[in-house]
């Protein structure tokens, strides 16, 4: 088999970045390890940053998202048990987010795939790659016990933080910086109505809640929780109950509960590995970068980094290599500022036991500063919304 890009993974980083080639006449193969119902499965992301939502119009595949998308001018902090409104769109100039589930992202690329006759190759098992040292990369899998082989120009590892496109590069050719964070997330997903029109980030001294949602009667809501807790361990009610008493009194009474569809833990994480791009092997999304959820970061930044591989790919063909030779400088000056902006909201909003009583009057003076400055107000809904994309 021969393509010009071979993509590994089907996530949102690898079916986007697919869409874009397929726009700008690159033909791309994609080879993911799972079934497609195993992807869509996966219930992760909510928040889309303007410059993601361009980057689906742009691949064709935002029709839905502008009909069923919610969008969102403003996000509420609660703390010593009031809520404080951060008004994104009055302090950024107009902008907004988009809530929009990355299921349903993930369902528009498949679909327009499957649409346009696109080969996406799943339950590729064994996946390697190969040769992406020299101009002839090469990727092989199994299926169905036979060995199978594309051939390519490039080949973009959009395989997620345990894929196998970063662990094939040699060790001494790549930079890892990492910091783990001592608890986890507990995510359940309930067909309720949201308890507010905008999504909650709650600091409770019993721990960060987030109230989230992904459409008028589909709620998403998270629990600080303890890294080695477990699932099993959490009955609906009691998710419901720890839910309530990290709320204000008005979001406690007036939350609709009702049973779990999904609930799962999430660790919580920030890792970059530097440089993205190893000869012909160009890393994107989580298979270079991790961020913890609190700034709604990861998916935006998965997009973004296709965006510029796309364009660098379309330019390439066209005669440039400027483009490739600058995408992971690109990509890393945006990506820092997301890890910066992820791990500030991050460590203001969670309970850390080791900063015990200091660290939650430094957090509670903050909050304070944060939602009475106009100043710092701007700082975060700047980063919210997402900062620009440059070129
Ligand atoms: P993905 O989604 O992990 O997809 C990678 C794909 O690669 C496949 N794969 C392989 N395929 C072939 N061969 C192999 N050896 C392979 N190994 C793996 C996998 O099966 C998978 O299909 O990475 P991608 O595409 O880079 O997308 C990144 C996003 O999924 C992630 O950053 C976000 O979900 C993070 N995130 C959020 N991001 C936001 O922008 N806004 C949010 O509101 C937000 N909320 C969240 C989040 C992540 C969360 N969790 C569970 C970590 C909330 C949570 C709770
Ligand atoms: C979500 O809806 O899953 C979500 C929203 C905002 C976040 C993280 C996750 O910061």
């Amino acid at each position: 088999m021969r393509a010009q890009v071979a993509i590994i993974g089907a996530g949102p980083a690898g079916l986007l970045l697919g869409a874009l080639l397929h726009r700008a006449g690159i033909d791309a193969l994609i080879v993911e390890q799972r079934s497609a119902d195993h992807v869509l499965g996966r219930i992760r992301a909510g928040v889309l940053e303007q410059t993601t939502v361009d980057l689906l119009d742009a691949a064709g595949v935002g029709e839905r998202m502008h009909r069923e998308g919610l969008l969102h001018d403003g996000i509420e902090l609660c703390f010593g048990g009031t809520r404080h409104r951060i008004d994104l769109k009055t302090l950024t100039g107009g902008k907004h987010v988009m809530v929009y589930g990355q299921t349903e992202v993930t369902r528009d690329l498949m679909h327009a795939r499957d649409a346009a006759g696109l080969k996406t190759i799943y339950e590729a098992e064994h996946v390697s790659l190969h040769d992406f040292d020299g101009a002839h990369p090469r990727v092989r899998y199994q299926q169905a016990g036979a060995t199978h082989e594309i051939e390519c120009d490039f080949i973009a590892g959009c395989d997620g933080f345990h894929g196998v496109s970063r662990a094939s590069v040699p060790a001494g050719a790549i930079q890892v910086h990492e910091k783990v964070y001592p608890f986890g997330w507990l995510g359940l997903l309930s067909e309720t109505p949201p308890v507010s029109p905008e999504l909650i980030y709650s600091n409770h001294e019993r721990g960060f809640a987030l109230c989230s949602m992904r459409s008028l009667h589909r709620s998403r809501y998270y629990l600080q929780c303890p890294i080695d807790d477990k699932v099993e361990a959490w009955s609906d009610e009691a998710f419901w109950a720890e839910l309530r008493r990290r709320l204000d009194r008005e979001a406690a009474e007036s939350l609709v509960t009702g049973p779990s569809l999904e609930k799962s833990i999430a660790p919580l994480r920030s890792f970059v590995a530097e440089p993205m791009r190893f000869g012909r092997l160009f890393l994107a999304g989580d298979a270079a970068h991790i961020v913890p959820p609190t700034g709604a970061k990861g998916l935006n930044l998965a997009a973004s980094d296709v965006g510029y591989l796309s364009r660098a790919l379309a330019a390439f063909y066209a005669g440039s290599e400027e483009g490739l030779n600058h995408y992971s400088e690109r990509c890393l000056r945006r990506v820092w500022k997301a890890v910066r902006f992820s791990w500030w909201f991050t460590s203001l909003m969670h309970r850390f036991p080791e900063t015990g009583v200091f660290g939650q009057k430094l957090q509670a003076a903050e909050l304070d500063y944060l939602v009475h400055s106009t100043a710092a107000s701007t700082v975060l809904a700047e980063n919210y919304v997402g900062l620009p994309l440059r070129d």
